[in-house]
């Protein structure tokens, strides 16, 4: 195996989420864990586990308003002193009840303004914090045929944007993201990448779309819609997760490996395994623990990862350009169904780390630890 495999490998990031930390579940029930985080330096506290034990996940996605703290550069400090950095801002403009009938593209101008002085503040916090992305999805949409007029809804997202994208300072970048239908039932309005990819190639390059994985019509070619905004430029990065039915949040890899492998060979073919395109977790963990739930996680990427950057390129070009159907899809498929667990085992060790995160962990004592310690841990904020 080339050396460049190798180096390409450890060379990957993966971003975890700060609301995957603390408790979360459904709207029938959140059941509580041990040792959950009680505020956001905590949440970046068991964050910066997963980064030990897997020395691939050095940096923290946090959600605005679920993680404020009165001093964020105190917080991005914390962070530091962690092993940790922040990485993306989500903005959250769905939890409160001015938002009912949207945020950004809400009939009522003030409402607008609200929503709107809440991204500039994410903005002002990517400041204070060092981070360079911001991410935006917006529960805006409606329910009933008539409720609200299609155009106009546009018209004003395209205002807001067009505002966040003047603020956002050098090497800044927003991603907006795209979810197929809820909370809104009738029309979403930035129910797919299209409307994203539309919004953000009009503003221009600081602004771009993110995939998340569970924010499709089931069978949906996620890899397609990967393909297509990479050959334009306008990639910005992906919430991973899993899903069966809808937007489930269950472990990326877990439901679907091939496809994430599937995912995983487009960003590579296509030239973005970069540190322009972000591997951002996005999941809740309402059964299994929840800082295993992200070493698990983190694991899966990188042999979705590994299994992608071993396709024989040289020979899949060749059979593709003979025409040669039965080969072409078997040098994918012996990538995909090569194990690539002791590569990985072998540069965990190569790097210092233990060749299994999972165990390394769990003999750590660091869970018994956050359980004796914390009591009261917060809600994630998401499934309230
Ligand atoms: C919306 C979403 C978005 C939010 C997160 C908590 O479904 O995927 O990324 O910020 O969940
Ligand atoms: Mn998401
Ligand atoms: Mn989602």
């Amino acid at each position: 195996m080339s050396m460049d495999i190798r180096t390409r490998l450890s060379a990957q990031r993966i971003e975890t989420p700060s609301w995957a930390y603390g408790n979360s579940g459904t709207r029938f029930k959140v059941f509580a864990q041990p040792g959950v985080p009680r505020d956001p330096y905590e949440k970046l506290a068991d964050a910066a586990q997963v980064h030990r034990f897997t020395g691939v996940a050095p940096s923290v996605a946090l959600h605005i308003p679920w993680d404020r703290v009165g001093d964020y550069a105190d917080l991005a400090r914390h962070a530091g002193e962690l092993g940790v950095s922040i990485g993306a801002i989500n903005a959250n403009v769905f939890q409160d009840d001015d938002y009912k009938l949207g945020s950004v593209t809400n009939p009522d101008p003030r409402v607008r303004a609200k929503a709107l002085a809440h991204l500039l503040e994410c903005v002002d916090i990517m400041d204070a914090t060092g981070s360079g992305t911001l991410k935006l999805w917006f529960a805006d949409g409606t329910n009933y045929p008539g409720q609200d007029d299609i155009r106009a809804r546009q018209d004003r997202l395209a205002e807001a944007l067009a505002s966040v994208y003047q603020r956002l300072g050098e090497g800044q970048r927003f991603l907006l993201e795209y979810k197929l239908f809820e909370p809104a039932f009738y029309a979403t309005d930035v129910p797919d990448w299209g409307t994203a990819y539309a919004h953000c190639l009009r503003l221009g390059p600081k602004a771009q779309v993110v995939v998340d994985t569970g924010h499709h019509a089931p069978g949906t070619n996620i890899e397609f819609i990967v393909a297509f905004l990479l050959r334009e430029g306008k990639l910005g990065g992906f919430d991973f997760n899993s899903r069966f039915y809808a937007d489930d949040d269950l472990m990326v890899g877990s439901a679907d490996p091939f496809q994430l492998f599937r995912i995983m060979y487009e960003v590579v073919a296509g030239g973005g395994y970069t540190d322009e395109v972000a591997f951002m977790l996005d999941q809740c963990h309402n059964l299994e623990p929840k800082i295993t739930g992200q070493i698990r996680s983190v694991m899966n990427v990188q042999e979705a990862t590994a299994k992608a950057l071993l396709v024989d390129g040289a020979a899949l070009r060749s059979a593709q350009a003979g025409g040669d159907v039965l080969q072409a899809n078997a040098v994918l498929m012996d990538a995909f169904n090569t194990d690539v667990r002791p590569l990985l085992a072998d540069l965990r060790r190569e790097s210092g780390l233990d060749p299994d995160p999972m165990a390394a962990y769990a003999r750590s004592g660091y869970f018994e630890t956050i359980s004796a310690t914390r009591v009261g841990g917060a809600q994630a904020g998401w499934g309230a």
